[in-house]
């Protein structure tokens, strides 16, 4: 494989995740840490050659290739890997997981977390303050959909873990960081002891 590089932010979970995978899998990846909180994602030069839409993980393949988007990096690194399900039906129904992620639980979990344990309350705009209870209600939604469906399974797609599982963990695992309380979603949590109890597993903060 081409030299991997991860544009990132190390505490993001988005981030976290490619690192996550490239674990499980014995991938090195080099590591450029850019400071989101100084905006350092927004300059010229991160725009004209990163990404344009101005925002970390991506995923930097050999000299020229750019991926941007934390469930496409993953899918990149796995692609052919015990990672992805064979099975046609089951590959397609963890990607069904890496959208509901993307639209359901890190919109909600993740920006959660940022605005309350990076930002800070006072210091967010009065939109932002605004959408917050709404936030908190919809990231609870997820983490009850999450505890129902795991209740009957030990993995979110199929009988190992996959990059549903990797992608889920990701933000949900620090959720209390943004003040979310874990205790009423048994299920969740014992899945969450699963994952961090894999092999090749590493904390977010390696
Ligand atoms: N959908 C994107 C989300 C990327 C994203 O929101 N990145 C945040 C950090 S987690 C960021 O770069 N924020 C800095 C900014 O927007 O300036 C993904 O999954 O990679």
């Amino acid at each position: 494989m081409a030299s991997l590089i991860l544009h990132e932010y190390a505490a993001s979970g988005n981030c976290y995740k490619i690192r996550l995978t490239a674990a499980h899998l014995g991938l090195p990846l080099e590591r450029r840490e850019y400071d989101i909180m100084q905006g350092e994602t927004r300059s010229a030069a991160f725009l004209g050659q990163v990404n344009a839409n101005g925002r970390i993980p991506v995923l930097q393949v050999g000299n020229d290739d750019f991926l941007p988007e934390s469930n496409a990096a993953c899918f990149y690194l796995a692609d052919g890997s015990d990672l992805i399900p064979h099975d046609r039906f089951e590959r397609a129904d963890m990607l069904r997981w890496l959208f509901w992620e993307q639209y359901n639980h890190e919109p909600n979990i993740a920006t959660v977390r940022f605005w309350k344990g990076w930002v800070g309350f006072d210091k967010l705009s009065e939109l932002q303050q605004a959408l917050l209870p709404g936030k908190q209600a919809a990231g609870e939604a997820a983490l009850a959909l999450m505890d129902e469906h795991l209740e009957r399974r030990d993995w979110f797609v199929i009988d190992r873990l996959t990059l549903a599982d990797i992608a889920l963990y990701a933000y949900t695992h620090v959720a209390e960081e943004g003040g979310f309380n874990l205790q009423p979603y048994p299920a969740v949590r014992a899945w969450l002891d699963r994952v961090a109890a894999q092999p090749r597993h590493i904390p977010i903060t390696a």
